[in-house]
């Protein structure tokens, strides 16, 4: 991988986030969802490079696009793996709701872990605390590890936790120690990523998501400095989601066995679940969020917010995209 992928990739999450921006509050997911991934697709094709999904829509035969192992892009050039989500927190986009984005992370052949479609326990947090706390520790202790690294009494802290029923435990663990705890709906990508930027107000992510948006988090933390653990989560009594209906442990570890896990319980560092030599995370808000806007449609133009973090140039490049309208008259400065 070399620089000039950056401008490419900053113009793929832009095109996914325009075209699943335009469904933003209809009730439409599957459909917002659908339009991004086309869009994301189509934009692939034209980078100068042997691309290929490493973590995408899912199986081929469930995903007629960016589908596990499909190939993009031009087929000449660097090889690129990618871990893609087109419209990350869905719902948020269909109920228009702050926080969802088109995401993805790039890297070098074989450079993202190609993680099974399960859940993940998550602990994300800033550079000052990476490799102070630790995913085995209770959230007690990492809430302490937390303070001391920030410099910030419990009281100021705050850990975001997703809402759901199998966070009960630990919410309430959370509370005890005094820190502030910030449930969200959906969209842990967005908050893990926050938290490896001071003045976010989000100082950790704690709690169980997607496995596979917890490779594109890695890349993110990775490039930043920041921390970031994974650990897979089998056990339908933990994961405790409708997903997993009808499923249990026993036959998830077998699926996870046959997917040549070896050892379920591994706790996978940021620099394991994004190995490359080099990692690139791209994201292009739809909706307004924490940490750039969402999508604006002015009368000559479109208006898109991202962010790419790239170990190429060791950056972090906020950026506003003014894409421009056939016979704009009047494009305001911001
Ligand atoms: C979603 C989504 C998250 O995890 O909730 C999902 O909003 C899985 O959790 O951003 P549930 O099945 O309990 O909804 C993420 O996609 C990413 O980790």
């Amino acid at each position: 991988m070399d620089r000039t992928l950056i401008q490419e990739i900053l113009e793929v999450v832009e095109q996914a986030g325009i075209a699943s921006a335009k469904l933003t509050g209809m009730g439409l997911k599957n459909e917002a969802d659908a339009a991004a991934v086309e869009a994301m697709r189509e934009r692939m094709y034209k980078i100068q490079m042997q691309g290929r999904i490493v973590i995408g829509e899912g199986e081929r035969d469930e995903a007629p696009m960016l589908y596990i192992g499909e190939e993009v892009g031009s087929g000449t050039g660097p090889g690129v793996d990618f871990a893609v989500d087109p419209c990350e927190g869905t719902n948020l986009c269909a109920n228009s709701q702050r926080g969802s984005m088109a995401v993805l992370a790039a890297s070098d052949r074989g450079g993202l872990f190609n993680a099974p479609d399960f859940y993940m326990k998550k602990l994300a947090a800033p550079p000052a605390a990476k490799g102070k706390v630790d995913i085995n520790k209770s959230a007690t202790e990492n809430i302490k590890i937390l303070s001391e690294c920030l410099g910030l009494p419990a009281e100021e802290l705050v850990i975001v936790v997703m809402d759901r029923a199998r966070h009960k435990d630990l919410i309430k663990e959370i509370r005890a120690t005094g820190a502030r705890v910030q449930p969200i709906s959906d969209g842990d990508v967005q908050a893990a990523i926050a938290c490896g930027f001071a003045g976010t107000g989000t100082h950790c992510l704690m709690g169980i998501g997607a496995a596979p948006e917890g490779v594109i988090s890695a890349a993110a933390l990775r490039a930043l400095g920041g921390h970031f653990q994974g650990q897979l989560v089998y056990d339908p009594a933990v994961a405790q989601t409708s997903e997993w209906e009808g499923l249990t442990k026993e036959g998830n570890l077998a699926r996870l066995a046959e997917m040549g896990i070896t050892d379920p319980d591994r706790v996978y560092e940021a620099s394991e679940l994004a190995c490359g030599e080099n990692v690139v995370f791209a994201a292009t808000g739809i909706t307004d969020g924490l940490l750039f806007d969402g999508v604006k449609f002015e009368k000559d133009c479109t208006r898109t917010s991202s962010l790419v973090i790239s170990t190429l140039d060791n950056t972090a490049r906020f950026t506003t995209t003014v894409h421009i309208k056939d016979g704009a008259q009047s494009i305001a400065l911001r």
